[in-house]
């Protein structure tokens, strides 16, 4: 069966970019959309730290109808499910020590979530150290993996994996000012599970770093809110990888 989960584990180089519905009622233009679909992502993450269900609902169903690539949640918060969506990422925020981000959420969305036909995938959700107060360490009222504990980060990554997780995420936060460094994504790969890599891209050259240390999806959220016109440039290093495959 074709699963989203099948997607991401055959997916090198791959590009999500990240929609926060909070930012998309200014974003949802023909001029974006149309450079999002020539971007052609290989994914599209939906999700926010502090965005309303009628934000999240109206987001989701215009992506669906106006975009192709798979729609995937990266969810805030229990209130941000739906079904036209194609999958949802059920994190775990493993480096915190809140309840509520490691299991209150999902016993809030658990009885919803079943009852959709929407794909599950559990998810490793490390927060790493970008150098600034990201919304989501605010938010989650946790402190973030110092960015140099790249043996903690596996080691967090590798308990996840045990308990049955089969994706990891490492985020640095939106906007960060330092991306997740080359050796925490080396060490964090040696868990033979497919890596996602976000915070703080902001540049192809930077995502080329990061998808060489072994990143299966590097996530680009911050870059297009300030500038759509980088659409383009994850346009040609799409093209280009199509063409080197
Ligand atoms: C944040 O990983 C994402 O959760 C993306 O980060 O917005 O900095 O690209 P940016």
């Amino acid at each position: 069966m074709s699963t989203v989960y099948n997607r991401i584990i055959n997916s090198q180089n791959a590009i999500a970019i990240l929609i926060d519905p909070d930012k998309f009622s200014q974003q949802n233009s023909d001029d974006f959309l149309r450079k999002l679909n020539l971007a052609q992502p290989d994914f599209i993450f939906v999700g926010g730290s502090t965005v309303s269900k009628t934000d999240f609902d109206t987001c989701i169903l215009e992506l669906k109808k106006k975009t192709f690539a798979p729609l995937i949640i990266f969810p805030g918060g229990a209130h941000q499910i739906h079904e036209a969506a194609d999958c949802i990422l059920f994190l775990s925020l493993l480096s915190g020590r809140n309840p509520d981000y490691l299991i209150g959420h999902h016993i809030a969305a658990a009885d919803e979530i079943s009852k959709m036909k929407i794909e599950v995938i559990p998810t490793s959700y490390l927060l790493i150290d970008g150098g600034k107060k990201t919304s989501v360490e605010f938010v989650s009222q946790t402190t973030p993996i110092p960015h140099d504990q790249e043996s903690l980060a596996r080691k967090i990554a590798l308990a996840g994996m045990l308990q049955g997780k089969k994706i990891t995420y490492l985020d640095a936060g939106s906007g960060a000012i330092n991306m997740v460094s080359q050796s925490m994504i080396k060490q964090v790969k040696t868990i033979n599970l497919p890596l996602i890599i976000g915070g703080g891209i902001r540049t192809i050259e930077e995502v080329k770093t990061v998808h060489g240390a072994g990143a299966n999806i590097v996530v680009i959220g911050n870059r297009i809110e300030e500038d759509i016109e980088f659409l383009l440039d994850v346009a040609n290093y799409q093209k280009n990888k199509n063409e080197m495959a």
